[in-house]
């Protein structure tokens, strides 16, 4: 039960794809022609979420079992937020009123979970797009959840003064300073567990992706800064030799910089496509344009996770998203 509902959502938000790459496996997969009218397209993502939607606990709002599935609820509002954005709609406004506002009062203590960063940032990113898409539409209680789910994250995330000082509160070993000579400033940890070395992208980089959403939508000087610290952090520490993301790293000063040694995952790279595409949207520096570029053209390249022959993940919900949005 725990695992049902994202599976499902994911497997039919990507059949589309899959139905139009599974004719097209041979060297054309690259210009496929998308023949699913766009009205076919748009009623099955409604299904899909529909489905997601008639899992959820109707006491709580969210999935049950929250120990397990609690960013995986994050992750479902986030989509009926985008879903609405994309296909100019408010179908899900009231609807996520009422489950931001469930989320509300029992999340403040907990946006953490042992994983706040990923757990908590898919709540936070769910927020700002519905403040986006929904305008003036409850737009408080979006905007305010999205800023609590950043503030959740602060603590977890590397600062100059935490490196200068060796140490920072909410974890009990010696940071390293730096790696290859540049600062970890930036980095943001998986887990809130005090011992837990890993900084790793889908915490960095959902890090980056809000705060640049929200660079966006109060033009908060804060927000742009740490935005730019995350994704410099990203490029400078978790770039492979092919110009792809990787998965993280340890930032402990006993582990010497080590990397993880998990394999190439499409979301690593979607996240920075993701914070990047907001970036350049609302500064215009071309040094943005350009890593994109770069980033997209690899992704593109790899066979890490897909070929002509195998279609696994041809790219994550949010390298897709930030690629409309340009
Ligand atoms: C896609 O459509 C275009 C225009 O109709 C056509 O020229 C092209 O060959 C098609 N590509 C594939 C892979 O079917
Ligand atoms: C949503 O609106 C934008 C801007 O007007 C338009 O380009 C886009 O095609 C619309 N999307 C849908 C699914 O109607
Ligand atoms: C905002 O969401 C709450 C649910 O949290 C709902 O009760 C309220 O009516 C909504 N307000 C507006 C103005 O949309
Ligand atoms: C919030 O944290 C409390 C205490 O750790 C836990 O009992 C509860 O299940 C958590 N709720 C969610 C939605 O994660
Ligand atoms: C563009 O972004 C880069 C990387 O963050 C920065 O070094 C540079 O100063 C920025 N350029 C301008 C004109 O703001
Ligand atoms: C394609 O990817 C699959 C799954 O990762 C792998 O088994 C296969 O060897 C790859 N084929 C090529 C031609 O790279
Ligand atoms: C153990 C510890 O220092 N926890 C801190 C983690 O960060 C939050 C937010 O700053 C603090 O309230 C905790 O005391």
């Amino acid at each position: 039960m725990l695992s049902l509902p994202l599976p499902l959502l994911l497997v039919a938000l990507v059949v589309v794809v899959a139905q139009v790459a599974s004719q097209l496996l041979g060297a054309s997969w690259r210009k496929p022609n998308i023949t699913t009218s766009l009205e076919d397209r748009i009623r099955l993502a409604q299904g899909a979420l529909s489905q997601a939607i008639s899992q959820l606990d109707s006491a709580t709002l969210a999935f049950p079992d929250p120990a397990t599935t609690y960013g995986l609820s994050g992750a479902l509002y986030s989509q009926l937020a985008e879903f609405d954005q994309l296909t100019n709609q408010s179908r899900y406004a009231i609807t996520l009123g009422g489950y931001f506002g469930s989320a509300k009062a029992v999340t403040a203590a907990n946006f953490s979970g042992p994983y706040v960063l990923n757990n908590g940032l898919n709540f936070g990113y769910g927020a700002v797009v519905a403040y986006k898409t929904y305008k003036t539409y409850n737009s408080s209680l979006f905007l305010q959840f999205a800023i609590e789910a950043w503030s959740a994250a602060v603590p977890y995330t590397i600062t100059q003064a935490a490196l200068d000082a060796g140490k920072m509160a909410n974890k009990s070993f010696t940071l390293s300073p730096s790696c290859q000579g540049v600062s970890m400033a930036g980095g943001a940890f998986y887990s809130t567990d005090p011992v837990n070395t890993g900084v790793v992208v889908i915490a960095t980089g959902g890090f980056f992706v809000l705060s640049a959403l929200l660079a966006e939508a109060t033009a908060d000087a804060k927000y742009l800064s740490a935005a730019v610290q995350s994704m410099s952090f990203i490029r400078a520490h978790l770039y492979n030799g092919e110009g792809l993301v990787i998965d993280g790293m340890s930032a402990s000063a006993t582990d010497n910089c080590a990397l993880s040694t998990l394999g190439l995952l499409p979301y690593n790279s979607g996240l920075m496509v993701e914070g990047l595409a907001v970036l350049y949207s609302i500064s215009h520096n071309t040094t943005y344009r350009n890593m994109l570029d770069d980033l997209i053209t690899a992704s593109l390249a790899t066979t890490g996770w897909q070929n002509v022959s195998a279609w696994r993940c041809a790219c994550d919900e949010q390298a897709r998203m930030a690629v409309m949005n340009i």
